[in-house]
């Protein structure tokens, strides 16, 4: 009999890439996705798998980690072997904004799940990831950070997942339940949600490149991040469910990169130099030569890159750098994709996508590009 896996979040970055991954370990996948006003599966639609046949192997179901009797009834009917609890608010910025939708969601939607495997008495049959985040250590108090350095959220976001951090941890104490904590570092891919930086910077720089966009706004440039690729630490979250004893592990790459960098690789990959001048919100990036086949739009002297301050954070978390230690002997992590890869791979999906839009214009089809990111 296939393994059956249940994922809130299937809809977002890394529920896809985990759907994708368990689909082809054999396992019947359910996810739980949102009612939207407009589509919200683009992410899931190539695995999707028509529910009137037979042999659907994935199956899509309506809810809300802010729903009890909602996350109850779909696990009263699945009945999985594992639960990877991704569904989350997951945007640090945006937690500052709706701190309470926030904490209802990653902190109290945990506690939902958690509770109703205990209650449904699945509590020792059913295995549950979640997942938890570099941005615990916050203000950090020890580089790099392993599973025991001590955690300073800074933004309700994680508050919030701390509290989930806790609750996973206290369910496997009380109940003897088979719970991990997989604190992940950033881990972004060509589905990362544009709006979070690396995205943001790939998907700007590239409608720049083409004429889209004149100029890209971003905030804090000077903070620093472990970023790894997606369909890398999904592969752990698995792993994690897979050993004979429950534990938390950090999942990162071990090096450390600025915003500023991340800015630097994209354009070198549109076949633009950059020149950063200026300090604090007052800093530029102007272009100093670029390779005309690749980036028809631009000029040097254009500025391609402007601060502006709306994207810095009530509370930033400066710097970020995990130790996987742990990880690496008992899982057998190792990071697949260096950054700057991680970049090209991004680079290149939003360049098609630009490039689209462009022929559209070209013929007059105009289609809008979504501006607010
Ligand atoms: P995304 O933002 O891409 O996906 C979040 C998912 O959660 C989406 O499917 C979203 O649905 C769903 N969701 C949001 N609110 C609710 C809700 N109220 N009820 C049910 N589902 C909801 O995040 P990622 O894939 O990047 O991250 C997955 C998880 O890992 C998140 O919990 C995140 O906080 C955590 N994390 C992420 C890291 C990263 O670098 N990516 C690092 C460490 C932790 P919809 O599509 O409808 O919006
Ligand atoms: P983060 O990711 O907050 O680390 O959370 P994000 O990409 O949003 O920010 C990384 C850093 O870049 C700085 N920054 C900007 N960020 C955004 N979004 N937009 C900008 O314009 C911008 N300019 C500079 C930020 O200030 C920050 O320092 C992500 C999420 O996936 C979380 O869910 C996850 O838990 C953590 O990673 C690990």
């Amino acid at each position: 009999m296939s393994k059956r896996a249940l994922i809130t979040g299937i809809t977002g970055q890394d529920g896809s890439y985990l759907a994708e991954l368990l689909l082809a370990k054999g396992y019947e996948v359910h996810g739980i996705k949102r009612r939207s006003s407009s589509l919200n599966t683009e992410r899931v639609d190539h695995i999707y798998q028509d529910p009137q046949t037979d042999d659907a192997r994935l199956i899509l179901h309506y809810g809300d980690l802010t729903d009890s009797s909602n996350l109850t009834r779909v696990l009263s009917e699945v009945q999985p072997d594992e639960v990877y609890n991704l569904g989350a608010q997951s945007h640090v910025a945006v937690s500052f904004d709706t701190p309470e939708y926030t904490a209802d969601v990653d902190a109290l939607g945990t506690l939902r799940l958690l509770e109703a495997i205990r209650f449904l008495k699945l509590d020792q049959t059913t295995r549950f990831y979640q997942a938890s985040t570099s941005e615990l250590y916050g203000q950090v108090q020890q580089t790099p950070q392993t599973e025991l350095t001590p955690f300073h959220p800074r933004s309700p976001y994680a508050v919030a997942k701390l509290y989930a951090y806790w609750a996973c941890v206290n369910y496997r104490e009380a109940y003897g339940m088979y719970a991990c904590n997989g604190i992940l570092f950033n881990h972004e891919s060509p589905r990362r949600g544009e709006t979070f930086v690396t995205r943001k910077i790939t998907r700007g720089l590239s409608q720049v490149a083409l004429g889209l966009q004149d100029c890209l706004y971003l905030g804090n440039l000077d903070a620093k991040r472990d970023w790894g690729h997606a369909k890398d630490f999904v592969e752990m979250q698995w792993l994690m469910l897979q050993q004979e004893r429950a534990e938390d592990y950090v999942i990162a790459t071990g090096e450390q990169h600025s915003v500023r960098d991340f800015v630097k690789w994209t354009a070198t990959e549109l076949g633009m130099k950059l020149a950063f001048s200026g300090r604090g919100t007052q800093e530029i990036a102007t272009v100093v030569a670029v390779n005309s086949n690749r980036a028809p739009h631009v000029r040097p002297g254009d500025v391609v890159m402007r601060i502006d301050p709306r994207y810095f954070r009530p509370a930033e978390v400066e710097t970020l750098l995990g130790d996987p230690t742990k990880a690496k002997k008992q899982l057998g992590w190792v990071p697949t994709t260096t950054p700057q890869d991680l970049c090209a791979e991004m680079v290149a999906e939003d360049l098609k996508i630009a490039q689209r839009h462009a022929l559209l214009r070209e013929h007059g089809m105009d289609m809008p590009v979504a501006l607010e990111a």
